[in-house]
């Protein structure tokens, strides 16, 4: 079958449109050896290259974290949909620009959410890299999922499929997100101990149930209300007879 780079070099990028999306070789990039680092981080746009290319805030935080020596940061975009029917009868996982190493291989895939109707491509390209979809589905061999960017204000509709959500501007949480990880791999933390990322996971778990919670109190209270009305309202034959 082959590796990844023939599959794509032979089989696939020379059937695609405009391949140059997917090969990364772009002045200025940073290319940096994954076996030198502490972590690395998948920094994902979940719209086409040329969308997210251009995407400033992408271009800071891919600054900002190659900036530290012990962080590689990468890119990856969602692919045309002739470019994933490739992929996927060619059985190529989703990679990242820079180093074509699959997205599973990563300790972080940080989603942007630069707008709402994307939401399904998130899903998409998690489907691609062979990443479970549900946050619960996933352990700690499992990259984090994080997504931070102007979707962060409204988490709900994501909150089942991404771990955490950074809300606001990204610049400073995402070196404390990276320094926090480093500290777990580092740490001879056994399978079983929490980092305080997976804390932090958890607790937004819990606190999502506890939401859910109180959501379904508020329906079923609103039900019953609104019976009580209807009955209310409903003529009685004392009401008839005045
Ligand atoms: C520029 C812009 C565009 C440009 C984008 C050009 C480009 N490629 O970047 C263009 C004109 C193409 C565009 C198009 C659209 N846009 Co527009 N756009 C904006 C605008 C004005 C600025 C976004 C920006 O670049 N900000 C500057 C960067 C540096 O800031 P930032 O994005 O907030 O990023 C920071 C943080 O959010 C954070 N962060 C971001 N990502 C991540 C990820 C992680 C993991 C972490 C930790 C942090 C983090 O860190 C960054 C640095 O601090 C915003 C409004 C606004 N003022 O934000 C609307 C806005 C994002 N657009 C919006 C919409 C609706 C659209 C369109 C769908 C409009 C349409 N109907 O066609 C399209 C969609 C694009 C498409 N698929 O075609 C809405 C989204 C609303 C929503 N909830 O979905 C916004 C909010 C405008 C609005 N108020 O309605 N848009």
């Amino acid at each position: 079958m082959g590796s990844i780079e023939e599959r794509l070099d032979r089989e696939i990028l020379p059937a695609v449109l405009r391949p140059s999306r997917y090969t990364g070789n772009e002045l200025n990039v940073i290319q940096k050896d994954h076996t030198a680092v502490d972590v690395r981080v998948a920094l994902a746009f979940p719209d086409t290259y040329e969308l997210g290319m251009s995407y400033l805030g992408f271009a800071i935080l891919y600054h900002v974290l190659n900036r530290r020596t012990d962080v590689a940061a990468e890119r990856v975009y969602a692919p045309w949909v002739d470019m994933e029917a490739r992929m996927r009868q060619h059985a190529v996982p989703l990679f990242a620009l820079e180093s074509r190493k699959p997205l599973r291989d990563f300790d972080i895939v940080a989603f942007t959410l630069p707008y709402e109707l994307c939401y399904t491509n998130i899903l998409n390209m998690l489907d691609l890299s062979a990443i479970p979809l549900r946050s619960k589905e996933r352990d700690r061999n499992d990259p984090l999922v994080i997504a931070g960017g102007m979707g962060a204000f409204s988490p709900e509709p994501l909150a089942e499929f991404v771990d955490a959500f950074v809300i606001g501007d990204g610049e400073e949480i995402v070196l404390e997100i990276v320094e926090n990880m480093r500290r777990q791999e580092n740490s001879d933390l056994g399978p079983d101990d929490l980092s305080t990322l997976w804390e932090t996971r958890n607790t937004i778990m819990e606190e999502q149930q506890s939401i859910e919670r109180t959501l379904q109190e508020i329906r079923t209270r609103k039900k019953e209300d609104s019976s009580d009305r209807s009955q209310s309202c409903a003529p009685t034959e004392a009401n008839l007879q005045m």
